[in-house]
C-alpha cells in the first residue's frame, strides 16, 4: 500500500532556512515506491503552497520554495485550498511537520492536524506546548526528580514592580555565570550570558522584550552528552553522543562534523553513567507526554555529577544531524528507516486514538 506523504516545511521562523533543508534531506532519502509525496511550503509570509504530488527526489533544493496559488493569496485561503486537497484525498496519508513555530506556536500545527484528524510524525500537541516553554518544561522534570541545573523563573510584572528584587533573587539563588534566556522560543534570540549585576540587568532587559517570562540558569562547566529517544508508549534511548568544541581532535571513525562542531557517538564515557543518561532520558520523555521522538540534552561536571539540560521535541533532522545519527551507530537504522519508523509511530499513535470513547 502506498502511503501519501505531507511535508510541511518553511514557515514564518528565524528556522525557516533549516527547516527547508531538512524537508530536502527528507525528500531525497524517502523510498517513493511506498510513498507519494506532497510537499507544502508555507513562506516567511505564513503563504501556504502547494504544487501536488512528487514521485521522485528534486534535483536542487530551490525547487522546494514553491509559489503561491495566486499572488493574492492570505494566509486563511492558502491554508484553505490546500486543507481541502488534504481532506479531500481518501487513501491513507500521514503529515510530517518539519516546521519550528515562532513567538508560541509550538503545537498550533499539530492541533490543526488533531483536527484533521490526520496522523501526524513527532510530539502532539500537550507535548509540544510544554517543550516550548522552558519553565513549564523544568518544572514537570523536577517533578519527575531528575537532576538538573540550578535554575529561576521571574515573570515581567515582577521584574517591572521590584527589579532590584530580581537581581538579589538570581545573585542569592543562582549566582554568576548564569545564563538569561527567554522561557519560549527555541533558538537562541534573546539569551546572553551573566558574569555580574550590569550585564544581568541588560541581559534581563534584552530576554524580555522577547517573552513576559525569563529563566535564569547557573552555567554548568561540564561536557555535553546528548541521547536520542524514540517509540510511543515504549520509549528507547539510543547510545548517547558528545557534542566536542575543540577544533583538535583525533580523527577515529566514530566522529562526524556539523559545522565546526565535532561529534563523537558513542560518547566516552563510563557504561554506567551511559545507563543513568539512558534511563533518565527515557523518564523525561514520558514525564513530558512525548512521541515520535525527542533528543534529551545532559551535562556532566568533571566530579561525575549528571544534569538534564534541555529536551528537545524538534531535533535537528538533516543527515549530519546528532539524532539520526546516533540512532544509525547504535542500530544500524539508516535516516531513510529512521523516517519510516517514525511514519509508523505517527499511524500507530493515530489508530490508537480513534479507539478513545468521546462521549457516554
Ligand atoms: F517529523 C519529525 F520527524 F518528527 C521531525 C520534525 C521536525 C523531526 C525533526 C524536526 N525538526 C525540525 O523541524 C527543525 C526544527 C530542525 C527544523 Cl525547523
Amino acid at each position: 500500500m502506498k502511503y501519501n506523504l505531507y511535508l510541511l516545511y518553511g514557515g514564518k521562523s528565524v528556522e525557516h532556512e533549516i527547516s527547508l533543508k531538512t524537508a530536502f534531506t527528507v525528500i531525497q532519502a524517502l523510498d517513493y515506491s511506498k510513498f507519494d509525496v506532497y510537499p507544502i511550503y508555507i513562506t516567511r509570509e505564513g503563504i501556504w503552497c502547494s504544487q501536488g504530488k512528487r514521485t521522485e527526489a528534486v534535483g536542487d533544493l530551490s525547487e522546494l520554495k514553491l509559489e503561491p496559488a495566486s499572488p493574492d493569496e492570505t494566509e486563511a485561503s492558502s491554508l484553505g485550498l490546500i486543507l481541502s486537497k488534504l481532506l479531500s484525498l481518501k487513501e491513507e496519508k500521514v503529515v510530517m511537520p518539519l516546521l519550528h513555530g515562532t513567538n508560541g506556536e509550538d503545537g498550533t500545527i499539530q492541533g490543526l492536524m488533531e483536527l484533521l484528524n490526520v496522523p501526524y510524525v513527532g510530539n502532539g500537541v500537550l507535548s509540544s506546548a510544554m517543550a516550548l516553554d522552558k519553565a513549564v518544561t523544568k518544572a514537570i522534570i523536577a517533578q519527575a526528580g531528575i537532576a538538573q541545573t540550578g535554575h529561576l523563573v521571574a515573570s515581567f510584572t515582577e521584574w517591572l514592580e521590584d527589579k532590584e528584587a530580581v537581581l538579589e533573587d538570581v545573585e542569592v539563588k543562582i549566582g554568576y555565570p548564569c545564563y538569561v534566556k527567554p522561557a519560549s522560543l527555541g533558538s537562541s534570540i534573546g539569551i546572553s550570558r551573566c558574569e555580574n549585576q550590569d550585564e544581568l540587568r541588560n541581559g534581563l532587559e534584552a530576554a524580555y522584550r522577547f517573552d513576559r517570562k525569563i529563566v535564569v540558569e547557573k552555567e554548568v562547566r561540564g561536557r555535553e552528552i546528548q541521547v536520542a529517544v524514540k517509540g510511543n508508549e515504549y520509549p528507547r534511548a539510543s547510545m548517547p553522543g558528545e557534542f566536542i568544541q575543540e577544533k583538535a581532535f583525533f580523527d577515529f571513525d566514530a566522529k562526524y562534523m556539523d559545522g565546526k562542531l565535532t561529534m563523537s557517538i558513542p560518547a566516552e564515557i563510563p557504561a554506567s553513567l551511559t545507563k543513568r543518561i539512558q534511563e533518565n532520558a527515557v523518564i523525561a520523555y514520558q514525564a513530558l507526554n512525548c512521541s515520535g521522538l525527542a533528543r534529551v540534552d545532559f551535562f556532566i561536571t568533571p566530579e561525575g555529577q549528571l544534569f538534564l539540560n534541555e529536551v528537545n521535541t524538534l531535533p535537528g533532522f538533516t543527515n549530519f544531524s546528532m539524532y539520526p545519527l546516533m540512532w544509525e551507530r547504535t542500530d544500524g537504522t539508516t535516516y531513510a528507516e529512521l523516517v519510516e519508523m517514525l511514519i509508523d509511530y505517527a499511524i500507530m499513535r493515530h489508530a490508537e486514538k480513534q479507539l478513545v470513547q468521546y462521549s457516554m
